[in-house]
């Protein structure tokens, strides 16, 4: 491969150095001297893009040649962060690419603050898509992704007057140098029309899908690298583009204004990603986008095999499609649509492939998310496809006929389409029934999908069913983001950690090493300086370094129990003025995350934050033993500055609630401990670094069931405490809202009366555990002792280790290294 020794994309600082000059020149039409900073990252970026496409090329072409078996994940959402320190890390000239800049009097740092962070996911699993992708290419296996290119990511949220307010996140207004887009690719996606049956001369029917319009797809490729090896796989985005017809060949003004409008109308399918986290809203352009990239990546996926192979019969061999939630499921009809209509394969044919080639991971047991799709609107976006679905359906109900014939009531259960005054159409039945395997994120989580959440399909095909805990990858989540944790942990058990991560345990023989303890205190002493000056600079003060740094950093929402917090914020407030002499730790309480724009009650529990933030803050009996800050505008880069400045780590939702988690990984693997709750991934995090290392409150899973069964009522626990109910009390009085007494009336009633995720319930233990937390802190050597022990066993939740799994159990790869002299 020539280009792979042509200085262009050489690894010397002269090399680099060379190739960032040229792309100014070049690329940004610029000199040094006239050359902004944004200029600086475009040419860099570039230069490092460079190095990557030789890798991209020969990773293709070594795939192709191989025959080698491939995962797609289809997900809505790849909530990837920024690309190029990962990228420079990935690639080993990280270092390189600082001294160079530092030749030139620029500070890498600064240039990496240049890139602006595409938001393509709301939380969890848009998160969980970038970091499989990352863990994909670094274990060497076949991997694309297949997404959608929003034009607008998550909201860009500010927070006025103590109220989230939310603006338009247009991440591409500066270019993109990661993506590359290929218009030869495009793809044609039909929606509306009608369904026509045609019937041969032979006696054989065909269904015939006309009078469509038709939207494009133009695909837009990202390089995801392997960490330090020639693996480069595809995120491949779809773009929206309207198709021909909208070309305005018209013949009055009339004609091209509406033509103008729909054009405008079938691109804006990818316009915009909706900010809905865990609560599906039923929207039409939804269902657009959801068959718009399935479709797309289909057809993507068919058109590949077809280039290798001249059979379909082996396509479950060559090829495994991951859904991520039911926001792609759509998929398991749109595939048998193509082999049917398209490629002419009887339907047992075409169904035993679908299902061979499938599988499906839930994330979320909260009612709400499930998505639901009304029969009439399905029917006239998709005709084609809810035919399909009902034959999926007629089939399957026979299925469960033979099992339990005469069982009506389960049938009803189990189908696809729920009945009602509206017929629905249920999207994880679709996923479970078109797939070979249904998994869950976190061992609680996939045992309650089988009991809780499916429990007639899990007595139906109980096989099916798997666990595959979550994980997050090492090299942003710690590597990146925590250089210099990861340096101290590489001078003692050398650097395989970042590729093993299980390699963490042998810190554990540090764990009574004064030299190492000390090292770990004055990093975590470190980042909290650097949190600290992003608090400072945009909240005007600067918070006590030897105040402990309690984070609570996700999506708002009630099941979360942010409020659960802030009561614990308002007690031990109420605590401190009560008795000023009490002496306990200082605290600087951390919180930061969006909440969905129409989700008033959270919308409201972020004013409340803030308001009680003002209120204390400003309180000079309290000084600076406790201050409150709302962070603005979470996102990945600013995780990547909070996490490791974190030394209490809040994992507290109502138990069931949380399918996994992620983010009680990352602070952990930063040197936090964690307040938490038997909730999703919590749970194994607390076996691995064992239970004297972890502060465990609130009630279990299967207690919080009792509870609800029996009849919970939150006023016999805000009775037993005291505590909980001067907080119920002052938050009532009005004191945090004397512009506004009455304002968060419906945050106290919904706890009074109803407490739909039993924060009273759970509150004394919770008051109990932080005391407990408080107590430790003042013990620093014992502190240490228990972050130690958590950095050495967090080693399971790399997501290597959760990516092996899939890879093994489900997928059926095999790894596939990339040899460039090949
Ligand atoms: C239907 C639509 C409104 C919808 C949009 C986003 C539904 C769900 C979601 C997002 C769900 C999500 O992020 N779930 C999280 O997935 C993580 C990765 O598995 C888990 O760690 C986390 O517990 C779970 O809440």
């Amino acid at each position: 491969v020539v280009q792979n020794h042509s200085s262009r994309v050489g690894m010397t600082p002269e090399d680099l150095e060379q190739s960032v000059l040229e792309h100014l020149f070049y690329t940004c039409g610029k000199d040094l001297r006239s050359a902004t900073p944004l200029d600086v990252y475009r040419a860099i970026s570039h230069a490092t893009r460079d190095r990557l496409v030789h890798r991209w090329l020969q990773s293709k072409r070594t795939y192709f040649h191989h025959e080698a078996k491939r995962v797609c994940y289809l997900s809505a959402e790849f909530l990837i962060g920024r690309a190029l320190a990962q990228n420079l890390l990935n690639l080993g000239i990280y270092h390189l690419a600082e001294t160079s800049l530092d030749h030139r009097g620029l500070t890498l740092k600064d240039i990496l603050e240049e890139e602006l962070d595409p938001g393509l996911g709301n939380g969890g699993l848009g998160r969980l898509a970038a970091c499989f992708m990352e863990s994909l290419a670094t274990l060497q296996y076949p991997a694309y992704g297949y997404g959608i290119r929003y034009e607008f990511g998550i909201f860009d949220q500010e927070i006025a007057n103590g109220w989230q307010v939310e603006r338009g996140d247009d991440w591409l207004r500066r270019g993109n140098p990661w993506e590359v887009p290929r218009h030869e690719l495009s793809v044609g996606v039909n929606f509306y029309g009608r369904v026509e049956a045609r019937v041969h001369v032979d006696g054989t029917k065909s269904m015939h899908w006309v009078d469509t319009q038709t939207v494009i797809g133009v695909p837009y490729d990202t390089p995801i690298l392997g960490y330090q090896n020639n693996t480069v796989n595809t995120l491949r985005l779809w773009s929206a583009k309207a198709s021909k017809e909208f070309n305005f060949s018209v013949f009055n003004d009339g004609d091209y204004r509406r033509a103008v409008e729909e054009k405008a109308l079938s691109e804006s399918i990818s316009k915009v990603l909706y900010p809905n986290d865990e609560s599906a809203e039923g929207k039409e352009l939804r269902l657009k986008q959801q068959y718009f990239f399935v479709a797309c990546s289909i057809a993507d996926i068919i058109r590949r095999h077809k280039k290798r192979f001249d059979t379909l019969d082996n396509l479950p061999d060559q090829i495994a499609i991951q859904l991520n939630d039911t926001h792609p499921a759509i998929a398991v009809a749109e595939l048998m649509r193509v082999l049917i209509d398209e490629e002419s394969i009887a339907w047992e044919k075409a169904w035993e492939l679908t299902k061979a080639a499938t599988g499906f991971t839930n994330h979320t047991l909260l009612p709400e998310a499930l998505e639901k799709w009304p029969v009439p609107m399905f029917e006239r976006l998709l005709p084609r496809i809810l035919q399909i679905i009902y034959e999926i359906n007629r089939r399957f109900l026979l299925e469960v006929h033979v099992k339990w014939p005469n069982d009506d009531e389960r049938k009803r259960r189990l189908s696809i389409i729920e009945e009602g005054p509206v017929k629905h159409v249920r999207m994880a039945h679709l996923a479970v029934v078109g797939s070979h395997s249904v998994n869950g994120v976190a061992e609680l989580h996939s045992e309650l999908v089988c009991t809780q959440l499916m429990p007639d399909f899990h007595d139906m095909w109980p096989q099916r069913f798997n666990n595959k805990t979550n994980g997050v990858t090492p090299r942003r989540w710690l590597l990146q983001c925590n250089p210099d944790l990861s340096e101290a942990l590489t001078e003692r058990i050398s650097d395989g950690w970042a590729r093993d991560l299980s390699e963490l345990t042998k810190i554990l023989e540090y764990k009574d090493d004064t030299e190492f303890r000390a090292e770990v205190r004055a990093i975590k002493r470190k980042n909290k300086e650097r949190l600290a000056k992003v608090i400072e600079s945009r909240h005007g003060f600067k918070p006590n370094l030897d105040s402990i740094f309690d984070v609570q950093v996700k999506r708002l929402h009630e099941y979360k129990r942010q409020l659960l917090n802030c009561l614990h914020i308002i007690a031990l407030y109420q605590d401190m003025k009560e008795n000023p002499e009490s002496d306990r730790a200082p605290r600087t309480f951390i919180f930061g995350g969006k909440a969905a724009p129409g989700y008033m009650m959270a919308k409201l529990h972020i004013k409340l934050i803030n308001d009680v933030a003002d209120i204390i803050n400003h309180d000079p009996a309290i000084r600076d033993r406790i201050k409150v800050v709302f962070l603005s505008n979470y996102n990945v880069s600013l995780a990547e500055i909070i996490i490791p400045g974190a030394d209490i780590s809040e994992q507290i939702s109502m138990a069931g609630k949380e399918a996994s988690g992620t983010g009680n990984m990352k602070f952990a693997m930063n040197g936090a401990l964690t307040v938490g709750t038997l909730d999703g991934a919590n749970i194994e995090i607390r076996e691995e670094v064992g239970a004297e290392n972890f502060f465990l409150f609130g009630l279990k899973a299967d207690e919080v069931r009792g509870l609800k069964g029996s009849g919970y009522n939150p006023n016999h626990y805000i009775e037993r405490s005291p505590r909980l109910r001067r907080a119920l009390d002052l938050i009532a009085s009005g004191f945090f809202s004397p512009d506004d007494p009455s304002r968060f009336q419906p945050v106290v009633n919904e706890l009074r009366n109803l407490d739909t995720y039993m924060l009273c319930a759970d509150f004394d233990d919770y008051f109990r555990a932080q005391f407990e937390v408080d107590q430790c802190y003042r013990d620093p050597e014992n502190w240490t002792s228990k972050v130690i022990e958590n950095l050495g066993n967090i080693g399971k939740f790399s997501s290597d280790r959760t990516i092996e799994q899939y890879c093994k159990e489900i997928w059926n790869l095999t790894p596939c290294p990339i040899d460039l002299t090949e």
